[in-house]
């Protein structure tokens, strides 16, 4: 009984995910969501990415937290419109608080929506919000052992970034280590390597998430 409404929950929230893939592909928006264990730099990526693609496409942001709205601040610092979802708790975003959020943005007039996901590094992967392309990034302070003992996101990502490469000294993360463990958990990863203290690597992320933009859906 336990697993039927699991099941039953997980099913409700992929309808709800189509109906926001309907609205998105309508409005000819590519949404990106983006998902990491807490601190690992999705907000600070997020604001290395607009800095480079505002210029080129309509941008706005859905920010999920469980309180507060720090983050979607410091996106609007950047001049991009952002809506702040509060879960209030949960531990992720689900497809029905994305659709309710829809209603406070302009959606003719954007063309790249990102999602930035509670921090969480397991539950937010179970749930679909509509989007086009999934990132999960990972700090190098977590270490590279969590491709592995955490692999659902990766499993369920396009994109692996792995953020502060600038701190890589010093710690035990090796990342020829962690490219070949998140390739074992899934081959079709696109992996990239950012600093967002330095922006070095910034570029080669935002050139292809461009390249992905230009060519509609998917990896
Ligand atoms: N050294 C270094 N620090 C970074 C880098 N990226 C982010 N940080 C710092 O890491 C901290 C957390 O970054 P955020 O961008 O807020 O992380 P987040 O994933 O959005 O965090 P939550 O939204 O709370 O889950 C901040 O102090 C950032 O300045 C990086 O590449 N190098
Ligand atoms: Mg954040």
């Amino acid at each position: 009984m336990e697993i039927k409404v699991v099941r039953d929950i997980l099913a409700a929230n992929e309808m709800l995910a189509r109906e926001n893939r309907e609205t998105f592909d309508k409005h000819g928006i590519f949404v990106v969501d983006l998902m990491s264990s807490p601190g690992a730099g999705k907000t600070s990526l997020l604001v290395r990415t607009l800095e480079q693609l505002t210029p080129r496409y309509p941008c706005a942001v859905v920010e999920g937290d469980i309180t507060g709205d720090v983050d979607a601040r410091r996106i609007a610092e950047v001049g991009v419109p952002s809506v702040q979802i509060n879960t209030g708790g949960a531990c992720h975003l689900d497809a029905r608080m994305v659709k309710a959020a829809l209603s406070s943005l302009s959606l003719d007039d954007i063309r790249v929506l990102f999602i930035e996901n509670v921090g969480n590094l397991v539950c937010p992967a179970n749930y679909r919000l509509g989007e086009d392309i999934r990132v999960t990034i990972l700090s190098t302070p977590e270490g590279d052992d969590k491709l592995t003992k955490y692999p659902l996101a990766f499993r369920e990502s396009d994109v692996l970034v792995i953020n502060k490469t600038d701190l890589v000294e010093g710690i035990d993360f090796d990342i020829e280590q962690a490219r070949q463990s998140a390739l074992t958990v899934n081959a079709q990863l696109q992996i990239f390597q950012t600093s967002c203290r330095t922006g070095e690597g910034v570029d080669r992320w935002t050139d292809w998430l461009a390249s992905q933009i230009e060519s509609g859906r998917e990896t």
